[in-house]
């Protein structure tokens, strides 16, 4: 494999420690498993987890007093001790200065400080107001997967069963909604069923839609160690551009942006006319459907005929061959496993995309064994446990129940102690619908927890006036987000380990982070305020669990009369393993590796395999048409713009943009073009310029660089500055509601020669 060049950027993080010094102990590129910024000794060592990425490394802090000095990567956990660089600088973010320390209420257009007494008492009547006046679902709470699991699962039951309104969503919405619909429609039940320990078997990465190298630093890792170990494992990525994940592949699919539907099914075609599927497995454990309509297997093979490689590469933008090759990898290799997030997820055909990949596997019964299964990476360090299991978002209820199903509702209202009939039957507004009944004064009074959806939202010159119109009460550890510009009430909140909660990351593991540092000023856990809001509601009964470990041994029972069964994840369990995967259903069980095989205590005792999330434990393969993307390129707009991310910066940058390391290496948001495009357009470093999509246009400098391909623009969001989300589309994938971030229609054109 070709080595990066990350090796100088990691010196230029070196270089901008002011006056620390700095060891760092590093593997293949930007994973670490140590960095100490020294400042003095250590007194203690405390396990502990990382609060970014939902790959959920497992850390040592390292404390002097009540401060946090030293970090390492846990070498018991499941990422061996490896970290990246945002983890590895946690003792920065623990330190940046200007922290929100009182709650503020805008009096006159303006933040002025207020009592805890006073902003509580506001937010309590402006809840209630809007209640009495406009009916329940004129209130909604918009969440995030970065709050503990105790935290939004009490929001959800406050909003739902307390206030009776749907409108619980969050910024989980706008990442893994298109791969939690997908597992769910193919196999009855959300999240994957395999373990990153997977990788360790794999002969065969099938990487689409994701920048792993930088977003999930560890798992390429492993990934590297897997191949340098095993030099005939192949890696194929599947990417528009050229992205360190990419440059390391063994091969590169440079698909044009929204085409990857054509791509699966090709392979789809070729596995079946290679005969490199396992009719055994179809036999016993899937079932073809088209639609709502059940399907034969013929069908299904006659379906594919549309997509032979001939008829689909050219408007995928590969030659035949590639598509052989992918197909050949894939169908022939002993284990074969797929890792996908948002260049998959952020698509109009988001499920279809996710439904499709889920298929590769199922036919070729690379599934529930070693190595071979679909592993959709998950984003936020806790958009699985807190958002996902327990249903915080608008269609759903705890433990994979839906609010649309009345047997669910009433499972729930059981279990929640509340009347029947409690739970409307229609789901809530989802993101994208909520801010929209936010423009159109539906939705009257908000809180918004540990997101930023005025920066991180798309097509947000649309959207920016309903932030304005509704009554917003925001919970976050910052006053100067974007926003904390639109807030009537600004509460502070403890960050990190200022407070104690579960995290569930990407392989169904659950892991403790305990509380280690009082919260600065009088900041308060998001859980303390959910607790404050359903007492001045009249909920205080409800929500009758007020600690973390009342919630969580209340969470931990109910989930024991669902699948999703981690009764035996207790916080004593948690504080001495490195975390334990789900199901988990006593506290002797050692947690479930691989979902749907044997040893998941789901399965029937002497079946192998079980897909017991569908009624007749069979796995869907679903005919999935392609269908092209709204935005397609014209004169008027014919570049592709795609947004994502870079290592060093975390989303909206509240954080990461303000450690120095971090900031000074990733330097500011600008427009990253390919040295063709840059050429053909007369455009050179640095140069500003304008770019514009149906949505709204937007200035800034340029980069140019070989990681991108010709006609595609690449921009990420963390600079509040570069509000790139102004341009970026809003249309959504019709059953997940996932915005489709990836793939914008745009023009670019030149200001000025300028020195930035
Ligand atoms: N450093 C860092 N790491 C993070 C985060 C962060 O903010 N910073 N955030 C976390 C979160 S919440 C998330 S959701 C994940 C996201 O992790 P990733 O999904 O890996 O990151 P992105 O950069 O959003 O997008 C991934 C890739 O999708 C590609 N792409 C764009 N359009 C298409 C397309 O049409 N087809 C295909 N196949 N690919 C396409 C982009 O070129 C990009 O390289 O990262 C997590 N990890
Ligand atoms: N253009 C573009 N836009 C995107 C995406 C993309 O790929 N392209 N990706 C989308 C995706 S996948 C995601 S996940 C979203 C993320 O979007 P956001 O959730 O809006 O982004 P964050 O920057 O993570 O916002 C977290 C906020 O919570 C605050 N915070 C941190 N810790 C705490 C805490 O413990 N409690 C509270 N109350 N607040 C806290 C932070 O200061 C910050 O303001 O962005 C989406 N937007
Ligand atoms: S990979 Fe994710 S969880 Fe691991 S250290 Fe980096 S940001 Fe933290
Ligand atoms: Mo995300």
């Amino acid at each position: 494999m070709k080595n990066s060049d990350q090796f100088s950027r990691r010196d230029f993080v070196k270089l901008g420690v002011a006056g620390a010094t700095v060891g760092a102990f590093t593997l293949g590129g930007w994973a670490f498993t140590e960095f100490i910024v020294d400042e003095g000794t250590t007194d203690t060592w405390h396990k502990s987890v990382c609060r970014f990425c939902g790959t959920g490394c497992g850390v040592m802090l390292g404390m002097q007093g009540k401060k946090l000095t030293r970090i390492r990567g846990d070498e018991n956990a499941h990422n061996k001790g490896v970290i990246c660089i945002k983890g590895a600088l946690l003792a920065e973010l623990m330190k940046i200065p200007n922290r929100l320390l009182i709650p503020k209420i805008r009096k006159n257009g303006k933040l002025v400080s207020s009592t805890w007494e006073e902003a509580m008492q506001l937010v309590a009547e402006k809840f209630k107001s809007s209640i009495d006046n406009f009916g329940p679902d004129s209130v909604a709470y918009y969440g995030s997967g970065q709050l503990f699991t105790e935290e939004s699962y009490t929001a959800n039951k406050l909003f739902k069963a307390g206030i009776e309104t749907n409108n619980v969503d969050s910024n989980a919405r706008l990442c893994m909604a298109s791969a939690a619909t997908g597992y769910v429609q193919t196999f009855g039940k959300d999240e994957p069923m395999g373990s990153y320990e997977d990788i360790d078997h794999a002969d065969c990465f099938f990487i689409i839609g994701s920048n792993t190298y930088e977003c999930h630093p560890p798992i390429w890792e492993r990934i590297r160690i897997r191949k340098s170990v095993n030099p005939n494992v192949k890696i194929i990525v599947v990417d528009p551009r050229n992205t360190k994940t990419a440059q390391q592949a063994d091969l590169h699919l440079a698909v044009v942006p929204g085409t990857d539907l054509l791509l699966l099914n090709a392979m789809l075609y070729l596995l079946v006319k290679c005969q490199n599927i396992d009719r055994k497995f179809i036999d016993e454990h899937v079932q073809f459907m088209y639609e709502e309509k059940k399907v034969g297997f013929e069908d299904w093979v006659a379906f594919l005929d549309d997509y032979k490689p001939e008829l689909v590469a050219e408007e995928l933008g590969l030659s035949v061959k590639e598509i052989q090759t992918a197909a050949h990898w894939f169908g022939t290799s002993k284990a074969s496993m797929s890792l996908w997030t948002m260049g998959i997820n952020q698509r109009i055909q988001g499920v279809f995309l996710n439904n499709t990949l889920n298929s590769l596997h199922l036919v070729t019964g690379n599934i529930c064994r070693p190595g071979a299964t679909p592993l959709s990476l998950t984003g936020q360090c806790n958009a699985c446990g807190g958002i996902r299991d327990t249903g915080s978002l608008s269609h759903l209820l705890p433990g994979g129940r839906f609010v649309q199903n009345e047997k669910d509702r009433n499972d729930m209202e059981k279990l929640w102690e509340v009347p029947e009939g409690t739970f409307s039957e229609r789901p809530g507004y989802h993101a994208m619908e909520l801010f929209q009944a936010m423009v159109d004064e539906k939705v009257k009074t908000a809180l918004i927890m540990c997101s930023n959806p005025a920066q991180s939202l798309p097509n947000l010159n649309h959207y920016i006036p309903g932030l304005e119109k509704c009554f917003l009460v925001v919970a976050d550890i910052f006053e100067n987000t974007e926003t904390a510009n639109y807030a009537d009430v600004l509460l502070p909140t403890a960050l990190y380990i200022e407070k104690t909660g579960v995290l569930g990351q990407t392989e169904r593991r659950y892991q403790l982070v305990e509380k280690l540092i009082e919260p600065p000023g009088s900041a308060k856990s998001d859980l303390e305020i959910l607790v404050d809001l359903a007492e001045r509601l009249g909920h205080g009964k409800l929500i009758k669990s007020k600690t973390t470990a009342d919630v969580w041994d209340e969470w931990r029972k109910i989930s024991a009369e669902s699948k999703y069964d981690f009764s035996g994840i207790t916080y004593e369990r948690l504080k001495n393993e490195c975390g334990i995967q789900w199901p988990c259903p006593d506290v002797s069980h050692p947690g479930t590796k691989r979902r749907y095989a044997k040893g998941d205590p789901f399965v029937e005792e002497g079946k192998e395999i079980q897909f017991y999330g569908k009624e007749n434990n069979r796995a869907i393969v679903f005919l999935r048409p392609y269908i092209k993307d709204e935005e397609q390129l014209t004169d008027e707009h014919p570049f592709y713009l795609t947004t994502g991310r870079v290592i060093e910066q975390w989303h909206t940058g509240t954080m990461t943009d303000k450690i120095s390391e971090l900031k000074n290496a990733s330097k500011r948001g600008k427009f990253i073009l390919n040295p063709i495009d840059a050429h053909r357009l007369g455009i050179t470093e640095n140069d500003l310029v304008v770019v514009t999509s149906k949505k709204g246009k937007i200035e800034g400098p340029v980069s140019i660089s070989d990681n991108e391909t010709p006609g595609v623009i690449f921009a990420s969001f963390f600079d509040s500055s570069f509000l790139i989300n102004k341009i970026v589309n809003d249309q959504y994938d019709p059953v997940s509601k996932e915005p489709n971030y990836k793939v914008t229609a745009v023009s670019i054109s030149k200001v000025k020669n300028t020195d930035i």
